[in-house]
C-alpha cells in the first residue's frame, strides 16, 4: 500500500461524501420521507438507499472490485484491495427530523478496524472532516486537532444511552451519572461520525456510546487519530466487530480515565 493508493482513496471519498451530502441535502428540503422501522429506534429512509447506492456507484468507478461494507446493502466485493465503509446518512432520525447534525460517512481500510481514510460530511453545515493515515485530519481544508484539557472536571462528554438496547439501559445511565458527576456537562448530537469529528476538532472532550455498528464509526475513528485523540473497546473483553462496537473515544489526554469509568 503505497502513499499514492491511499491519496487516491482519500480524493474518491471526498468526491462521493460531497455529491452524496448535495443530494441528501436537497432531499431533506423536498421533506415528505418515507420512513422505514428496521428495528426498535432503527429508522431507514428511500434517501438513504438511495445515498449508499450513490456512494457505491462512484467507488465502482474507479476500483470496482474493491469490498464494501455499506448500513443499507451489505457486503459485496472482494478483500484483497480492502474495503469500503459508507454510513450513506449517519443520524437518519435527525434528518427527516430536519435537526441538523446528520452526515455522510466514508471510510476505507486494508486491515479490519485500521481505517486508512475517513470522509464525514455534514451537508447542512457545510463542514467536511477528513484524514488519511499520516497525512493528518483537516475541516474544510484546515488541520485541526483535539483539545489539549488534561482536567476531566472541565471535560464536555458525549453520551449517547443504548436507544435500540434498553435492556443495557440501567448500566449505560449508572456510567453516565458517574460521569456526569465529574465533568463539565454532558451533549448528545445523534450521529457517531459527527461526535468523533467534533473531538477531533476539538470541539468536546470524549465520547461513550454501546452497541455502534462499524459503519457509524469507522471514518470517524481515522480522523480522531489523525487529530492526535484515542479510541478503544468500552470493555477490553469485546473487540470490535462489524455488527457490534462499544466505543471509548477521547483527546488522548483522558482517555485512561474516561475508560476507567466506564469499567463498572
Ligand atoms: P444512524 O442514523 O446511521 O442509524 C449511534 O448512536 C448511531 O445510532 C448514530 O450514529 C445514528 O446512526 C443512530 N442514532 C443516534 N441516536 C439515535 C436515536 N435517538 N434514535 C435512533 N437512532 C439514533
Ligand atoms: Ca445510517
Amino acid at each position: 500500500m503505497t502513499e499514492k493508493d491511499i491519496v487516491e482513496h482519500l480524493q474518491v471519498a471526498i468526491s462521493a461524501a460531497n455529491r452524496a451530502g448535495a443530494f441528501v441535502l436537497e432531499a431533506e428540503k423536498q421533506g415528505n420521507h418515507a420512513i422505514y422501522q428496521k428495528q426498535a429506534n432503527d429508522f431507514v429512509t428511500e434517501t438513504d438507499k438511495l445515498s449508499e447506492d450513490l456512494i457505491i456507484s462512484i467507488i465502482r468507478e474507479h476500483f470496482p472490485s474493491d469490498a464494501i461494507f455499506g448500513e443499507e446493502t451489505g457486503s459485496s466485493g472482494t478483500l484483497e484491495n480492502g474495503r469500503w465503509i459508507i454510513d450513506p446518512i449517519d443520524g437518519t432520525t435527525n434528518f427527516f427530523r430536519s435537526l441538523p447534525d446528520y452526515s455522510i460517512s466514508i471510510a476505507w481500510e486494508m486491515d479490519p478496524f485500521k481505517p486508512l481514510v475517513g470522509v464525514v460530511f455534514n451537508p447542512r453545515q457545510n463542514e467536511l472532516f477528513w484524514a488519511s493515515k499520516g497525512g493528518g485530519a483537516f475541516l474544510n481544508g484546515k488541520p485541526i486537532q483535539v483539545s489539549q484539557l488534561k482536567d476531566s472536571s472541565h471535560a464536555l462528554i458525549v453520551c449517547v444511552p443504548p436507544h435500540r438496547h434498553h435492556k443495557l439501559a440501567v448500566p449505560y445511565f449508572e456510567n453516565m451519572y458517574r460521569i456526569f458527576l465529574e465533568t463539565s456537562d454532558l451533549r448528545s448530537y445523534g450521529s457517531c461520525a459527527l461526535e468523533l469529528s467534533y473531538i477531533a476538532a476539538g470541539r468536546i472532550d470524549g465520547y461513550y456510546e454501546l452497541c455502534l455498528g462499524y459503519y457509524d464509526m469507522a471514518a470517524g475513528i481515522c480522523i480522531l487519530e489523525e487529530a492526535g485523540g484515542s479510541f478503544a473497546p468500552a470493555d477490553p473483553l469485546v473487540p470490535f466487530s462489524d455488527s457490534r462496537c462499544d466505543l471509548v473515544a477521547t483527546n488522548g489526554l483522558i482517555q485512561d480515565w474516561l475508560f476507567h469509568m466506564v469499567q463498572e
